[in-house]
């Protein structure tokens, strides 16, 4: 089987292993959001066997509804689910531990489970998913090996990505025809699946969805898109940071479901949905103001424009990342639209309060999003062409196993 490999390859062309893929949740949603997804694809897609520990069945929980957070095993979606209490005493080692290992973004593995992958023979294929980025170092790290000092194990470390030479992004069987059927003008998906969120849209009402962390430039957000001669807006709040900046700058203490119209703005909390609800909302937008890293990828997968609030990090890390996104999502755009976008994007990250230049960008931004709309097709229809990192994964152990 070649390492690398067409777009569409289906279960059949794999061999079923047994994952275990480890989880510990940082903070926010993230990781158990970028986990779950994978664990699900891999069993629903790729017929694995996968276990899924995680150490906060609480966060887990809100993203997937019907777990119970207070059984230590479960079976969900196809997947079988372990509470891992971190602190809890030694780690009981299952007798039948997987052929893969998967360390979620560098979480470290209990001690018990790496002694236990040594006595294995052949050892597990011990695997280290890493964040997502943009930046170009990725491609020459992306499948490289460390070798444990004591236990002489090899660490692979799997880098998601932008190009080929990277693993890919999440995307599951079927993803891109449901968004597309979803957002097919008549075909009646949209409405009803708003309506039953009790969205409604007022006609020419445009709507915007704004999952965010807390940031002085949300009310500079708010005043921007109230501003005179702004369209008629619909601005989704979601999760607590956007619902507690609208309260504080309303002067009203907004909650779920109850929306609050200010001149051309209406406010509108809603409740944590599940993550295929949460697909929805980014699919029925006309722009997805997203954060972190699953909701960057999601709102890509989405087709509509997007701004990233990236998740920021020790000594500003964070900004490069930003940036080499933006050089390689900009390439293409007219000049204008490039230009209102980088603008729009750096203003957003860009935590300096009392500076009036959102209203200067978003205006710019709010110009361009007729061009940004047509470039976010064609750029999820570029994505959609690469092999996605579920299939990846799958080939790089199936290949090492043999
Ligand atoms: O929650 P986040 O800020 O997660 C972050 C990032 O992943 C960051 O890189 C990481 O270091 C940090 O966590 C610890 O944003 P993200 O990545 O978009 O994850 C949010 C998840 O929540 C995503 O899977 C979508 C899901 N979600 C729902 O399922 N329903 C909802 O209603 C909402 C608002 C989100």
């Amino acid at each position: 089987m070649p390492d690398t490999a067409p777009p569409n390859a289906s279960r059949n062309d794999f061999p079923v292993l047994r994952w275990e893929i480890f989880c510990a949740v940082v903070d926010n949603y993230g990781d158990i959001g970028v986990c779950w997804r994978l664990a699900r694809q891999l069993a629903h897609d790729y017929g694995q066997q996968v276990r899924l520990w995680v150490d906060d069945l609480g966060a887990f929980s809100r993203l997937a509804p019907g777990l119970d957070s207070g059984r230590e095993r479960q079976s969900l979606n196809g997947v079988t689910v372990h509470h891992w209490p971190r602190q809890g005493g030694p780690f009981a080692v299952p007798a039948d531990l997987g052929q893969v290992v998967v360390e979620a973004f560098a979480c470290p593995l209990p001690d018990e489970a790496e002694a236990a992958m040594a006595r294995q023979s052949p050892p597990p294929v011990w695997l280290n998913l890493e964040y997502l980025s943009a930046e170009a170092w990725v491609e020459d790290c992306h499948r490289m090996v460390s070798r444990h000092p004591r236990l002489g194990l090899d660490k692979h470390f799997f880098f998601p990505g932008f190009t080929p030479r990277t693993g890919g992004l999440l995307r599951e069987a079927g993803l891109i025809e449901a968004r597309c059927r979803f957002q097919a003008p008549g075909s009646g998906e949209r409405q009803a699946f708003l309506a039953v969120q009790g969205i409604d849209l007022a006609p020419g009402e445009q709507l915007v969805n704004l999952f965010a962390y807390a940031s002085p430039r949300l009310a500079d957000l708010f005043q921007a898109m109230n501003g005179h001669d702004a369209p008629p807006t619909r601005l989704l709040l979601l999760d607590r940071h956007a619902r507690e900046a609208a309260s504080a700058w309303s002067g009203e203490a907004l909650s779920e479901g109850r929306p609050l119209r200010v001149g051309a703005l209406t406010l509108h909390p809603l409740p944590f949905l599940p993550q295929e609800g949460f697909d929805r909302l980014l699919w029925s937008a006309d722009l997805n103001l997203v954060r972190g890293e699953d909701s960057f990828v999601r709102a890509q997968w989405a087709a509509r424009p997007f701004v990233w609030q990236i998740y920021p990090q020790d000594e500003e890390a964070h900004r490069i990342k930003l940036e080499a996104f933006l050089e390689r999502y900009r390439a293409g755009l007219p000049t204008a639209a490039a230009d209102a976008l980088t603008g729009f994007w750096r203003t957003w990250n860009d935590a300096a309060p009392g500076d009036a230049g959102l209203a200067g960008a978003w205006a710019a931004f709010s110009t361009a999003l007729p061009a940004l709309a047509a470039h976010a097709e064609a750029w999820c229809d570029r994505l959609a062409d690469q092999e996605n990192l579920a299939a990846a994964l799958v080939r790089f152990c199936a290949n090492r196993l043999k």
